[in-house]
């Protein structure tokens, strides 16, 4: 399969609990590939755009304040069917519900400190991509590795 590209947001809370070697280790030890990665405290600008499909939902005020509470790891990550693979990796949205073996599983307890964003198709992977990289663009390499852990 064509390889793809996600964006993956380590939120606040996995940066002040230190959990930001941990999940970026298990979905690099998946085998997908780093292609950009970023370190800041996201805009409101930026996060209302990100969020825009939940505006006027109840949660809505606080997931924004969340978002922009601290500083958060922005990368974007690369491999074959990455999306699906993330999401998979990443868990149901309530880590109460999410499967053991998923980062929400194993780290978290509520929706609201679920530690982790990924996109959730290709059409949104594509905008968010642009939306917190710009004309910053992912770069393109290979790893020696990559042809034991890609067909
Ligand atoms: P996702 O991150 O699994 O794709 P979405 O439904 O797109 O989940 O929601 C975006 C984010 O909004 C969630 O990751 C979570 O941080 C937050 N969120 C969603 N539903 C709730 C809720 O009911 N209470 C608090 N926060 C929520
Ligand atoms: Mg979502």
């Amino acid at each position: 399969m064509a390889s793809e590209r996600t964006l993956v947001i380590v939120k606040p809370d996995g940066v002040q609990r230190g959990l930001v070697g941990e999940i970026i280790s298990r979905l690099e030890r998946r085998g997908l590939r780093i292609v950009a990665l970023d370190f800041r405290v996201i805009d409101p600008a930026v996060s209302s755009v990100h969020y825009a499909e939940h505006r006027g939902k109840p949660f809505y005020a606080g997931l924004v304040e969340y978002i922009g509470s601290g500083p958060s790891v922005i990368m974007v990550l690369e491999g074959p069917d990455v999306i699906r693979a993330v999401r998979t990796t990443v868990g149901v949205t309530n880590p109460a519900e999410a499967a053991a073996g998923t980062i929400r599983g194993d780290l978290g307890l509520e929706r609201g400190r679920n530690l982790i964003h990924a996109s959730d198709g290709a059409e949104s992977a594509s905008r968010e991509i642009d939306l917190f990289f710009g004309d910053r663009m992912p770069l393109s390499y290979e790893r020696d590795i990559d042809r034991w852990i890609v067909e």
